[in-house]
């Protein structure tokens, strides 16, 4: 039976990720870690430890007393954010990164930790974007993500860590919010739909980049996990996608339930220009033909899902 421990859990992909884990394994099996004192009841159940990633001592104590045999390290500033502080996001991200994956060397973990397509750069193809190209991004997030990318190779062909990471997209779930995302808008209008009718985007209109439902990208990592590792050409990271979608695109898919929902614009030179640098739309071939990924959501499939559900959360 696997022996699991999370950072980051009380994140936007965590708090969905540790209470799928903890069904599938057991709630003694995950350890969920994070630098903030557990608020979500959903998480509750099961282990938690008050973990500062970047203390190399503490998450190698924290990783052995689990006896954890797979790590899933997930703590890291996100793009805008690590635009407002870019040393800190260097340091958080891949400080905590060398000590994930020492942890997993002197361990024998399996290891998974995300990438995003911010690791592609403006010099990238912007439509299709192949698993194999240019990036050479210009954002701090985006410098930590390939950067990271490298780093896990290095520990697979260097010392055999079973490595493995996706290329998410902007992620949205009704669960737990993002933060500090350039992506956070497609979240934050959804809960704007329902509970004021309007919603006043800091993307531009015409702005396509990748998403996917979080169910979805749950289902990604657990695949890739259990994925036959002789069929992994391509580790860190994979391309996924479930859909490329402009901030209009999303409204009109609310309107389907909400007919007078309303968008506008303010934008946000900082954030639009993260996504300016990031693909319209990638392509996820190298991860359908090498482990089966699939997607269950699309655009109107997960708006059908997150309206219902906030709608229930609203009552
Ligand atoms: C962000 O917007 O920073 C993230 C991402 C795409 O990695 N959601």
């Amino acid at each position: 039976m696997k022996r699991i421990m999370v950072t980051g859990a009380l994140g936007q992909i965590g708090s969905d990720l540790v209470a799928t884990l903890r069904q599938i394994y057991g709630e003694e099996a995950v350890l969920a870690t994070d630098i903030r004192q557990i608020q979500h009841e959903t998480l509750q159940s099961g282990p938690f430890r008050i973990l500062d990633v970047t203390d190399h001592h503490a998450f190698h104590e924290a990783a052995q007393a689990h006896r954890a045999d797979t790590i899933i390290h997930l703590a890291a500033l996100l793009s805008a954010k690590a635009e407002s502080n870019p040393a800190l996001a260097w340091n958080l991200n891949m400080g905590g990164l060398l000590s994930a994956l020492e942890t997993a060397r002197a361990l024998s973990c399996q290891f998974f930790t995300p990438s995003s397509i911010a690791a592609f750069g403006a010099d990238t193809p912007k439509s299709a974007t192949p698993q194999d190209t240019l990036q050479r991004p210009h954002t701090m997030y985006g410098v930590s993500k390939v950067s990271g990318e490298l780093l896990c190779d290095y520990y697979y062909h260097k010392y055999g860590v079973d490595t493995r990471g996706l290329r998410f997209p902007g992620l949205i779930s009704h669960s737990a919010p993002p933060g500090g995302g350039t992506t956070d808008y497609a979240v934050e209008m959804f809960g704007a739909a329902i509970h004021k009718g309007s919603y006043i985007s800091y993307i531009n209109q015409g702005t396509y980049l990748d998403m996917m439902y979080m169910p979805d990208a749950i289902r990604a990592v657990i695949a890739l996990m259990e994925a036959d590792p002789a069929k992994l050409k391509h580790r860190n990271a994979f391309n996924v996608t479930a859909m490329s979608v402009d901030p209009e695109g999303i409204a009109a898919s609310i309107r389907r339930h909400i007919p007078n929902f309303s968008l506008g614009y303010e934008v946000d030179p900082v954030r639009q220009a993260i996504a300016n640098e990031w693909p319209d739309s990638i392509d996820a071939t190298a991860a359908r033909e090498e482990w089966g990924f699939d997607v269950q959501y699309d655009l109107n499939h997960m708006t059908d899902d997150m309206v219902s559900k906030l709608m229930e959360k609203s009552q």
